[in-house]
């Protein structure tokens, strides 16, 4: 893990404007109470909490053109963006607090900003039960956590694809999904057209974690810049049910840590987001914990210390 940047920013992002359910807007404070910070620091960690960042209010109207929220999403987003672009310019590594997985949008494109700036290579790990890949014309709920991927691939209104500068902020094949489970069928159709690498669960269940991860870290280096965008509700809603959009049959405790624990060893993690837990469906917290649990692996945590 030498390569990998000891000193951490955490960026929270309470909102829950572009979700279908209300609630995680308390994600950030919910993973900073099952002791985020102090985890990380007890993996020799040095850890700024930045706090939460401020925006528009959750107008909890219907969608309207597709597009639930669209101004509010975009004001979160922009700013979003901004915050992790800043601590990536000060040589730090940024864990997005969220909030719905709309926020992987302005997280994202920042980190692809660095990355032009920096001459390094993306690559982005996309850990969800979905694909989040829909557009207005395709979207079943106007939900926009429906829509960051094809929004940071260049799909969808320019005051969402724009934010950062450059449109597309992401090329398709910089991203692996893992863990997806449920795609809606226009999705489907775009997913397959856009060539995005999906390791279903249906591959998971055939070739198994340890093969899937070899796959999804193929090509990553030294000039490689690891984003992992954890969507909680990759996790099987048994583990984890603190989100607002469950979905049977997701990966299993052993399976995620192996998961976390094989991205930790490639010492490339860059940037990371932790979206959609909705403290107001979990369960004294518990979904909270094992998400802090997982991060400690992905940060490092083995359970003896290995020669490499
Ligand atoms: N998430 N595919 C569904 C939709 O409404 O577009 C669910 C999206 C869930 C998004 O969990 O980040
Ligand atoms: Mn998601
Ligand atoms: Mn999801
Ligand atoms: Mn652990």
């Amino acid at each position: 893990n030498i390569a990998m940047q000891n000193d951490i920013s955490l960026i929270g992002v309470p909102t829950d404007i572009g979700a279908g359910a209300r609630g995680a807007s308390m994600g950030p404070e919910a993973l900073r109470v099952a002791g985020l910070a102090t985890v990380l620091e007890g993996q020799g960690l040095s850890v700024v909490d930045r706090g939460n960042l401020n925006g528009p209010a959750n107008p909890w109207q219907p969608p309207a053109e597709g597009y639930r929220h669209l101004p509010e999403v975009v004001a979160w987003n922009e700013s979003l963006h901004d915050a992790v672009h800043a601590e990536l310019a000060l040589g730090r590594l940024p864990i997005v607090l969220g909030g719905d997985h709309c926020l992987g949008l302005g997280s994202i494109s920042a980190v692809a900003r660095h990355c032009r700036e920096t001459g390094k290579k993306l690559r982005v790990l996309w850990l969800d039960a979905h694909a989040d890949f829909n557009t207005a014309a395709l979207t079943p709920s106007g939900n926009i956590h429906g829509m960051p991927v094809a929004l940071l691939c260049g799909m969808g209104p320019p005051e969402l694809t724009g934010i950062g500068g450059t449109t597309p902020a992401i090329d398709a094949g910089a991203v692996r999904q893992i863990g997806i489970r449920s795609v809606d069928p226009g999705e489907k159709r775009l997913v397959h057209q856009a060539g995005l690498e999906v390791f279903d669960m249906r591959y998971i269940d055939e070739m198994g974690m340890r093969h899937t991860m070899e796959q999804a870290l193929k090509g990553v280096d030294e000039q490689t810049h690891l984003h992992v965008s954890f969507d909680v509700d990759f996790l099987d809603p048994e583990i984890a049910p603190g989100v607002g959009t469950t979905v049977l049959g997701g990966p299993t405790y052993r399976e995620a840590q192996l998961c976390m624990e094989m991205i930790a060893d490639t010492g490339r993690l860059a940037s990371l987001d932790v979206m959609e837990l909705n403290p107001a469906l979990d369960v004294r917290n518990r979904t909270a914990e094992l998400a802090v649990d997982l991060i400690e692996s992905l940060f490092g945590k083995s359970t003896l210390m290995r020669k490499k």
